[in-house]
């Protein structure tokens, strides 16, 4: 019922199998690799400058290479499911490169990190990838992929190694390769997060707290609807669009500096679909730096009733859930056990994150499948840490 992901040394050693089949005079030098996300609250607030709470997963994607003295880059996807060329070959011109986007779109994301990349000079290189990161489901393959490749990187052609530098450069290898104008949520939890905590990230200052989550009575279950719509994709620069809009009429920077009194107050200067997403994020960053508190504390019954307001208002004042997720949230709230469920990230389909008691597992995970009209995938996940070189030895 619940589905089962390779662990990272397994997918190193398919990776490093795959390499051998592929270029097979030498075994791969270095491996690195970076996970993806799940967040636990704090929606569409990160390209507001307001607060998110995210923690890493235990699924990551992995990549194996070696510098070659050869001509060009050769990168290989070893995903089981690409409907696209696995294998693309480019060649890096001096200055550190001017790579376009194009097909396939996986390769995007290994492009923008080069283009991105903050030291001159990069060797030639062959490089293998492998996740275990859900594709689609809004578990952040993406920054996960994004990361993994900076953190190979650095191992043929150092950077300065400063971690928030990473950060940026892998969202911007989102905006320019990927045409996602996502704000820094995923690839910082993927660069910073922790064993065991989760972490609250104030996007404007790019601090972040962490907040201890191995409670052995607590599990996080993501279920995963299995949709995804295709609006996801155009919706979301239209929200983040409305957001500034809201902010500049109210004469401030983000909507981090917004109060729900000051945005009462100016109602008037907004239309009705701006004012309702500007009441979402500006409730949402205070409901998640709430959240973190409660957490702290151990107040799991006050944190999940944060986690279904933070659902409904991405339902309806946000409007980017679905049928499916919000059917999926409905049902996990009717067992015992459960203190709060939501959908999680960019929204239009993927996955829900729910907190429950661990003894109450087996029965939300039946109860969902009973209810939902779809088929759900489950993962039972653990807070993990952020991205890291693998030893090959
Ligand atoms: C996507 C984006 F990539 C994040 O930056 C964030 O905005 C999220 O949607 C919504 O919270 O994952």
């Amino acid at each position: 019922m619940v589905s089962k992901f390779p662990d990272v040394w397994t997918l190193l050693s398919d990776a490093r199998r795959r390499y051998g089949e592929l270029f097979a005079e030498e075994p791969p030098q270095v491996a690195a690799c970076a996970p993806g996300r799940v967040n636990l609250i704090g929606e569409h607030t990160d390209y507001n400058q307001g607060f998110v709470l995210p923690m890493a997963l235990p699924f990551v994607t992995v990549v194996v290479g070696s510098p070659t003295s050869g001509q060009g880059v050769t990168v290989v996807t070893a995903a089981e499911d690409a409907d696209e060329p696995r294998r693309v070959d480019f060649t890096l011109t001096g200055d550190g490169c001017s790579l376009s986007p194009g097909l396939p779109r996986w390769a995007n994301y290994v492009k923008g990190v080069i283009q991105h990349y903050r030291a001159p000079g990069l060797p030639n290189f062959r490089a293998v990838v492998a996740s275990s990161v859900p594709l689609g489901g809004g578990l952040s393959s993406s920054a996960s992929l994004e990361v993994a490749f900076y953190t190979f990187l650095q191992q043929l052609k150092p950077d300065n190694g400063e971690k928030l530098g990473k950060v940026l450069a892998c969202q911007q290898a989102e905006h320019t390769h990927a045409g996602v104008p996502c704000g820094i949520m995923d690839q910082f939890v993927s660069v910073f997060a922790r064993e065991g905590q989760a972490l609250l990230i104030d996007c404007r200052s790019l601090e972040a707290t962490s907040v201890p989550l191995a409670d052995p009575s607590l599990v996080i279950l993501i279920t995963n609807s299995n949709v995804k719509h295709s609006l996801t994709g155009s919706e979301y620069p239209i929200r983040r669009r409305h957001c500034e809009q809201a902010a500049s009429a109210l004469g401030k920077d983000s909507l981090r500096d917004v109060t729900i009194k000051e945005l009462e107050e100016a109602k008037e200067k907004l239309d009705d679909v701006t004012y309702r997403r500007a009441r979402h994020v500006v409730e949402e960053i205070q409901r998640t730096v709430q959240a973190a508190e409660a957490l702290k504390k151990g107040s799991y019954k006050e944190f999940g009733q944060l986690m279904v307001e933070s659902h409904n208002s991405l339902r309806d004042l946000y409007e980017v859930s679905c049928q499916e997720l919000d059917e999926l949230v409905s049902a996990a709230m009717e067992v015992e056990g459960v203190f709060g469920s939501r959908m999680t990230g960019g929204g239009f389909g993927g996955c829900t994150v729910t907190l429950l008691l661990a003894h109450a597992i087996d029965k939300a995970i039946l109860h969902i499948q009973e209810k939902y009209s779809g088929t759900p995938t489950f993962y039972v996940t653990t807070p993990s840490e952020g991205s890291r070189t693998l030893s090959l030895i």
